[in-house]
C-alpha cells in the first residue's frame, strides 16, 4: 500500500506595514504592498500545487516582519519549538503561531537570555545545524539541544558570518545535497552531502525550498537555477523579488509540517 505523507503549510498574509521591517544587510527600498501580497499568493498557489494543505493566518498589521513565519517555530514530527526571535520587534509574532501550531504539535518554547530565529536553523534527516548568527545565541543553541536530543536529534551549531541566517547561507536541496554559498558558511560543515555552490555573482542564491521532491526558487537566481537543473534537482520558481526588498527568501514564508 502506498502511504503519503499529507503536508500542512502555514502561511501569514503580508503585513501592510512591511516596509518598516528589520533590515540587517540591505540598504532599505521602497515595498510595493500589492506586489508584494501577489507574488505571496503565487508563492502559497506553488505549495498547494505540491499538495500543501494551507493554513493561511491573518495579516497582523502592528508586526511588518510577520509574514516571514519560518523564523518563529520549529517544527519535527516529535514537537514544535516556539522560538524566541533574535529581533525584538519580532518576538509578539510567536503567539499567534502558538496557537496555530497547537492542534498539531506539542509545543516548547525558548526561554530568555536565548534567541533563535527559525532562518537559523536546517534540519537534514536527524541532525539540526543551527547558525549562530546575529539572530541565534548560544543560550538558544542549548535551549534547543535539550529539547531535542531526547528524540534522537543531533544539534551541531554553525557559525555563520555576512548574511542574516543560515538558511541565507545553505539549504537542502535534494536528500543528500544542499545548496550553498561557502562565503557565508564553512562547507565542511555539510561533509558527507553533496554541496552545489551558488553562482558566485548570485550570493543570495543559496535560500532555496525543498517541498516534496520539487525545489521552490527564486525567479531572480538564473544561473544558480541552472546549477540546480544540471545536477538533475527539479526547480519551480517564483517571483519574491518584493518580499527580498524585506531580506526574506523562500523558506521563511512558511512553517511546513507532516500532518501525523
Ligand atoms: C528580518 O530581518 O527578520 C526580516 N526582515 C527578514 C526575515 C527573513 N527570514 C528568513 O529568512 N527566515
Amino acid at each position: 500500500m502506498l502511504v503519503t505523507t499529507k503536508l500542512v503549510a502555514i502561511t501569514r498574509a503580508v503585513s501592510p506595514q512591511i516596509g518598516q521591517c528589520e533590515l540587517t544587510h540591505l540598504q532599505r527600498q521602497a515595498i510595493d504592498i500589492k506586489r508584494a501580497q501577489a507574488q505571496h499568493g503565487q508563492y502559497e498557489a506553488c505549495l498547494a500545487g505540491l499538495g500543501c494543505q494551507l493554513h493561511r493566518l491573518p495579516a497582523e498589521p502592528d508586526l511588518p516582519d510577520s509574514v516571514f513565519v519560518e523564523d518563529t517555530a520549529v517544527v519535527l514530527d516529535e514537537l514544535a519549538i516556539i522560538t524566541r526571535p533574535g529581533a525584538a520587534s519580532r518576538r509578539p509574532e510567536t503567539e499567534s503561531i502558538a496557537r496555530a501550531l497547537s492542534p498539531f504539535r506539542r509545543l516548547a518554547f525558548i526561554q530568555p537570555p536565548g534567541t533563535l530565529d527559525g532562518g537559523d536553523l536546517l534540519h537534514i534527516g536527524r541532525v539540526l545545524y543551527i547558525g549562530l548568527s546575529g539572530r541565534s545565541n548560544p543560550v538558544g543553541i542549548d535551549q534547543m539541544r535539550e529539547l531535542v536530543e531526547p528524540f534522537g536529534y543531533q544539534v551541531e551549531g554553525v557559525p555563520v558570518a555576512g548574511c542574516l541566517h543560515l538558511k541565507s547561507a545553505a539549504t537542502q536541496v535534494a536528500e543528500d545535497a544542499v545548496l550553498i554559498n561557502r562565503e557565508w558558511v564553512d562547507g565542511c560543515v555539510f561533509r558527507g552531502l553533496k554541496r552545489i555552490d551558488v553562482y558566485p555573482e548570485e550570493p543570495l542564491g543559496a535560500n532555496a525550498l525543498l517541498v516534496s521532491g520539487m525545489v521552490i526558487y527564486p525567479a531572480a537566481w538564473p544561473r544558480t537555477r541552472r546549477r540546480l537543473e544540471e545536477a538533475g534537482i527539479a526547480v519551480q520558481t517564483v517571483d519574491v523579488s518584493e518580499l527580498a526588498k524585506a531580506e526574506g527568501g523562500v523558506t521563511c514564508c512558511s512553517l511546513i509540517l507532516k500532518e501525523l
